[in-house]
């Protein structure tokens, strides 16, 4: 731990000059990491740190700050972190102390982060644009608060001092949506260890089972290769399968019923997501095949949209235009191709398949960066290096009125989930060892490990 963070110092001294640059000299760039949080009494939740400082120097402790100035004709950063205290560590485990971080991180300096506000207020003062992100630290917010509402007679004489805060989060959104190449390394290894997780699953149900026994599964993956779960995993057995956020995880699942599990690991901070959903008996029932079937070539030609120059919601229409076809098709929908699709891909077909087809993916997994500027129009350009999710879904609750649907359908929810990375040589699925289609689900079901 006291070695250094996950990359080289190249890897994160390019990130933070791309920032820097876009900065004025007179401001002063203050990144806090997350706060920790009360789970119960004295026991806090799992602590992870903010993903922005994770990218710029690779700090993964708490009470943290990532600093940047301009003095001497160049950009100055530190580290603000917890100090070396043998007492706390023998009680909450080892720290890097100040030494160390910089020693072994990607920045100039490191000081206590008990001295920030007296280190650092002088230094906001004479700046012009402080960049923070607020809402992490409230001791740095109420000093700059305290800054900016300084009504101090040289302030308003000389012009001197700070007149505005600027989020930075958007420019570091932009920078984080293109992956660079030790980035999709890392990203590969947390799809590996989730795709893994999946194949466990897989082989370890056959017939009656239950939600937490799978869960189990899919964690035990996890945790063995020191990962852990990137959102609270989703096992879902038949009916449960139908609501999209389902995580309560604690019921029966019966022979004949399908499992949606959409559950992926963090890997040194970088998120996999991957859904697939069988059935726990190792045989798709006629219905459940034919709504499978539909929502894999939905995925399938989704991901074929997945490549340079094509719009951000490309993929997304022909997940839709694919569902829109076999709806009517099966019966399900009684309108027009026009009448399914709607306007702005807003048709018949929404009430099945209600959400969208992909998201970034990254040190969040749910990524940050404008998708679809101003929210109008088919979204940006897809590029090299961006990764997204394509996960079209079909969902027949069988306790909300779905009138038009035949029964043979209701109680069936069906997500396919795979993370692509776009590349100048077409899309690569990070996921694809992950079985998928029938024969393969069919054939690796209840094998045992
Ligand atoms: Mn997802």
């Amino acid at each position: 731990m006291d070695s250094g963070p996950v990359f080289g110092d190249d890897e994160y001294t390019r990130r933070q000059s791309v920032l820097l640059s876009q900065l004025s000299t007179d401001s002063i760039l203050l990144i806090p990491t997350n706060p920790m949080k009360i789970r119960s009494n004295d026991v806090y939740y799992p602590y992870r740190p903010s993903s922005d400082i994770l990218y710029l120097s690779g700090w993964e402790e708490p009470c943290s700050l990532f600093c940047a100035l301009y003095d001497d004709d160049r950009w100055v950063t530190s580290l603000f972190v917890r100090e070396r205290d043998e007492l706390a560590e023998r009680w909450e485990g080892k720290r890097v102390g100040t030494i160390n971080a910089q020693a072994h991180w990607p920045v100039d300096k490191a000081f206590p982060w008990s001295t920030r506000i007296e280190q650092l207020e002088q230094e906001i003062k004479q700046r012009k644009t402080i960049f923070l992100q607020q809402g992490l630290d409230d001791e740095l917010d109420a000093c700059v608060a305290r800054i900016l509402g300084y009504k101090d007679r040289k302030r308003s004489v000389t012009g001197i001092g700070p007149d505005s805060i600027s989020d930075p989060s958007n420019l570091l959104a932009e920078m984080r949506m293109r992956k660079s190449d030790p980035e999709v390394e890392i990203m590969k290894k947390a799809a590996n260890v989730a795709v893994q997780a999946h194949i466990r699953a897989m082989k370890q149900t056959l017939g009656d089972t239950s939600e937490q026994m799978i869960q189990a599964e899919i964690e035990h993956e996890f945790t063995r290769n020191l990962a852990e779960p990137s959102y609270g995993s989703i096992v879902a057995g038949g009916d449960n399968a139908t609501i999209l956020h389902y995580h309560k995880n604690d019921e029966e699942i019966t022979e004949g019923s399908l499992v949606l599990i959409d559950a992926g690991c963090e890997v040194d901070g970088y998120a996999s997501d991957i859904t697939r959903t069988w059935p726990v008996n190792g045989k798709f029932s006629k219905a459940q095949r034919e709504i499978y079937e539909l929502v894999l070539a939905a995925q399938t030609q989704a991901i074929l949209e997945c490549k340079v120059g094509n719009h951000w919601l490309d993929p997304h229409k022909a997940a839709m235009s694919t569902i829109s076809m076999g709806l009517i098709e099966l019966g399900i929908l009684n309108c027009t191709y026009e009448e399914a699709m709607g306007k702005n891909l807003d048709g018949m077909s929404r009430k099945y398949f209600m959400h969208g087809t992909s998201h970034s993916l990254g040190l969040d997994v749910h990524d940050v960066g404008v998708t679809r500027p101003d929210g109008v129009g088919d979204g940006r350009i897809l590029e090299s290096g961006m990764i997204l999710t394509v996960e079209p879904g079909l969902y027949f609750p069988s306790w909300v009125d779905v009138k038009e649907v035949n029964d043979t359908y209701t109680g069936i929810g069906v997500r396919i989930e795979d993370d692509v990375l776009i590349t100048d040589a077409g899309p690569v699925v990070l996921t694809d060892k992950a079985p998928k289609s029938v024969e393969d689900l069919e054939r690796i079901i209840g094998t045992g490990v």
